[in-house]
């Protein structure tokens, strides 16, 4: 099972199905982990008269009394009720089960003394940037007998009061530790650093937690996680606790890494694997691709000038094997002028097909009707649309041709004419070299072109878009497309309007 969650403006995923355990098993009766000179961990069956609480004794059931000290025994997570009386309980005081965690790993400082220390300078990387409200750190040397040491009487490391203010400035509500202890094992009982962490006696950081001897095996990365700290609900200052994490994956990164694949192939004319498969690509993460990708063109100093429409019309969807409508983005490096030429060199395998051109009049903010349509556009135009896929045999599925900007590569506008040109039911051709190549009716779009502009306003504005005055609007091709050569004459034709011309070179 998988989850996508968002923090701080990021989207993640996170696999339930892969949980990572960093509590240390408590066996009754092994000897640890332990500290401060805790009694074992021992579970024995109740008993009562002839009454044994256990199976293998005869009785029905087990049924077994536990004696445990859960700061001394295994892993735990504790409150500020470990430091007061007042009874704050971390059944009450851990109200979230589930935080964004960050893992660090650091090694302790030797002090001339002989103390190991977890000190401020350690922590720099924590002071560096910005961190979740939950701080795993894993010691060095991570040796695997952390996992039944007893820690008493041997002076384990433990933090400085400095690192400690570090990690509450820094916004640390929870934190979670290989050590027994935050302070220094013999302290005269000052409790300095669990002080600065709670900043007790306040109540501000009551909600805050601690959880101590936890164990974060060698195969689990430093990173980011989200962390599942699971508790006894005892009203308790502390319990025994099971911290479990979720390895994160950063969906921004996942976004920019397949935009900026997708980009260099426009930029570089070289084709590329498709990604939905590969990369487990969502429609919606597709549009975000797409989004990216015109982001990085547009910081090079391009301009969105308009949209496209794709798949509007059957001859499409057939030709490609794909069913849904799907929008693109036009920039201003794409167009091209009318009777202008297309450098076959920067493109992988052009197409051309015939469209229909809006001019748009005003900002649109959200989906239009069609009675609403016309007064929201200036002028309409028969134009050509260039689509290249950056997919090797421009191949794709819905997903991957949406991220590829739907194929979109160039567009020649021809003349624009009036907004109350009838468009519908019109003949519409493409044309190389003077050789009809594919002929098919407006209609076909959509039983009518102006259907595809409506759609371009639901789609665009839904994704949370303007569609601004000026900007132009491809409804989408009428006819299947065809192959470019190097040399040819493309020529689109609308039915009553002029020639839109091309010349490959
Ligand atoms: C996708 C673009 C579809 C249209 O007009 O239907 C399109 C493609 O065919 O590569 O632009
Ligand atoms: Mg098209």
């Amino acid at each position: 099972m998988k989850i996508q969650l968002s923090y701080n403006k990021n989207s993640y995923t996170a696999d339930l199905s892969k949980p990572l355990d960093i509590s240390i098993p408590l066996v009754p009766g092994s000897s640890g982990p332990k500290c401060f000179y805790a009694p074992d961990f021992k579970t024995y069956p109740y008993t009562s008269g002839d009454f044994i609480g256990s199976v293998s004794a005869g009785a029905p059931v087990n049924f077994y009394n536990v004696e445990i000290n859960p700061h001394g025994n295994g892993t735990h997570t504790e409150c500020m009720g470990h430091i007061s009386d007042k009874g704050y309980t971390i059944n009450r005081a851990l109200r979230q089960a589930h935080h964004i965690a960050e893992l660090i790993t650091v090694e302790p400082s030797l002090l001339e003394n002989g103390d190991r220390v977890i000190s401020k300078k350690d922590l720099d990387a924590i002071n560096q940037g910005a961190v979740p409200p939950a701080l795993i750190i894993r010691t060095l040397p991570n040796e695997s007998s952390k996992k039944n040491r007893d820690y008493s009487d041997s002076n384990p490391p433990y933090f400085t009061t400095e690192a400690l203010s570090l990690l509450v400035k820094k916004g640390i509500e929870h934190l979670l530790i290989d050590l027994p202890s935050v302070d220094r094992e013999y302290d005269d009982g000052k409790l300095a650093g669990h002080k600065v962490f709670w900043g007790f006696p306040s109540e501000d950081r009551l909600h805050c937690t601690i959880t101590e001897m936890i164990y974060v095996d060698e195969h689990i990365e430093d990173g980011r996680y989200l962390l599942n700290i699971q508790i006894a609900p005892f009203e308790m200052d502390a319990t025994p606790s099971k911290p479990v994490l979720y390895a994160l994956k950063n969906m921004e990164n996942k976004i920019n890494k397949l935009a900026e694949l997708l980009d260099h192939a426009a930029i570089s004319a070289q084709p590329v694997t498709q990604v939905k498969e590969e990369h487990n690509v969502a429609l919606k993460e597709a549009y975000d691709i797409q989004a990216a990708s015109i982001k990085r063109r547009v910081g090079r100093g391009d301009l969105l000038v308009g949209y496209k429409m794709g798949f509007t019309s059957k001859a499409k969807m057939e030709q490609m094997g794909v069913d849904d409508l799907i929008w693109g983005r036009l920039t201003q490096t794409m167009h091209i002028i009318n009777n202008g030429s297309l450098d076959f060199s920067k493109f992988i395998h052009p197409r051309a097909e015939p469209e229909i051109a809006f001019l748009v009049k005003h900002d649109i903010k959200s989906a239009l009707t069609l009675a609403e349509a016309k007064q929201n556009v200036t002028s309409v135009a028969p134009a050509i649309e260039i689509i290249d896929s950056r997919y090797q045999n421009f191949k794709f599925t819905l997903e991957d041709v949406v991220a590829d900007n739907c194929s979109s590569s160039a567009f020649v506008i021809g003349e624009w004419e009036d907004v109350d040109t009838e468009i519908s039911n019109l003949s519409m051709t493409i044309s190389l070299d003077g050789d009809l190549q594919h002929e098919g009716n407006s209609n076909a779009i959509l039983d009518d072109p102006w259907e595809s502009f409506i759609e371009a306003t639901r789609l665009i504005t839904a994704y949370g878009e303007t569609i601004k005055a000026g900007q132009i609007i491809l409804a989408g091709a009428a006819t299947p497309a065809v192959y470019l050569k190097k040399g040819q004459v493309a020529e689109a034709q609308v039915q009553g309007m002029s020639p839109v011309k091309l010349t490959i070179v």
